[in-house]
């Protein structure tokens, strides 16, 4: 027997597939590493695992190595609330929008920003569609992200453009593709590499008919090197975890300027010498940042 160390990269019905340096293998969990209460998936795709081999039909998956970071949810369950691994130590969340049609919802986009930071996992904007708008109006829409520390990278899908950017974007790296139903995520895998876009389609057609699921049950390998995973149509992450009053800090504009307010628990939404909406007066906040602040601040639902 031996061992050998891979990356899951597929999950289907306890059944699980590791890349090792010899090649894909299915393994099952080994029943001990089932034991006991938890609050979250054991394996996900993204997991770097030990598989022992006995032979080919009795690979088993012995022991999960820590995780170094996860896209995760909140997911209700009878026995409450589960954290449901969207994907395990990705790389980079590539958040997805639509310059048009659908309307990009900018708010969500905060949102999904937020819970990037508070997981730790480095943000890509792609504002896609750019054929139904001018590119003055894309800039408008997305152009205040890049100072913030988030990239931005303007796509079509329909006219072949920014491929080359995205396709650099992701060499190389694990990425998970997040964003509104609509907003083109599997066309653009189409055209970065068609033959994952077709497989892609496959895997959206079988759980559109099933059940709805939001965790990645594989991730395909890109030509030049790295995985991408594709999400159907992500509405909302629940910002589980974050308290009203840490909200502020995971604002890259908002956080270096609390300091800066009269009172060390400010708000931000009412109190005198508040230096963040001094800096919105000023018009070094953008308005609609310090938008998604105020209603995430006020539990608003969208
Ligand atoms: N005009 C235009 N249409 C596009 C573009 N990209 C995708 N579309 C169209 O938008 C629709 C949705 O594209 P999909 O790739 O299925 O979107 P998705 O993000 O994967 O959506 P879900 O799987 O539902 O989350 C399709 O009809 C595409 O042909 C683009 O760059 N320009
Ligand atoms: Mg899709
Ligand atoms: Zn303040």
């Amino acid at each position: 027997m031996h061992t050998l160390r891979g990356l899951v990269t597929r999950t289907q019905s306890g059944f699980y597939t590791v890349e090792t340096d010899d090649g894909p293998v299915v393994a099952r969990l080994r029943g001990r590493l089932k034991q006991g209460p938890r609050s979250e998936d054991i394996v996900a795709v993204g997991d770097w695992v030990q598989v022992s081999l006995r032979d080919e039909e009795k690979a088993m998956i012995e022991v999960v190595e820590e995780r170094q970071r996860q896209l995760s949810r909140m997911a209700p369950t009878a026995r409450g609330e589960y954290e449901q691994i969207i994907i395990a130590n990705p790389d980079q969340a590539v958040f997805v929008f639509a310059c048009a049609e659908p309307e990009p919802h900018l708010r969500m986009l905060d949102r999904f920003l937020i819970i990037a930071e508070k997981q730790g996992i480095p943000s890509l904007i792609v504002a896609n569609k750019t054929d139904l708008v001018k590119m003055r109006e894309a800039k408008a829409l997305f152009g205040h992200y890049p100072p913030l520390g988030y990239p931005v990278l303007y796509t079509s899908a329909k006219k072949k453009r920014g491929i080359r950017q995205l396709r650099r974007a992701l060499k190389g790296k694990v990425s998970v593709l997040v964003g509104p139903s609509g907003a083109g995520k599997t066309s653009l895998l189409n055209i970065i590499q068609p033959e994952l876009g077709l497989r892609v389609r496959q895997v959206s057609q079988t759980t559109s008919k099933g059940r709805h699921t939001t965790v990645v049950r594989e991730m395909f390998p890109l030509k030049k090197g790295g995985y991408v995973a594709d999400t159907p149509g992500l509405k909302a992450l629940a910002l589980w975890d974050i308290e009203p009053e840490e909200l502020d800090g995971y604002f890259p504009d908002i956080a270096p300027l609390v300091p800066d307010c009269q009172f060390s628990d400010c708000t931000h939404l009412e109190e005198p010498g508040c230096a963040v909406r001094a800096a919105l007066e000023a018009g070094k906040l953008h308005p609609q940042r310090y938008d998604s602040y105020v209603r995430l601040r006020l539990g608003e639902e969208d």
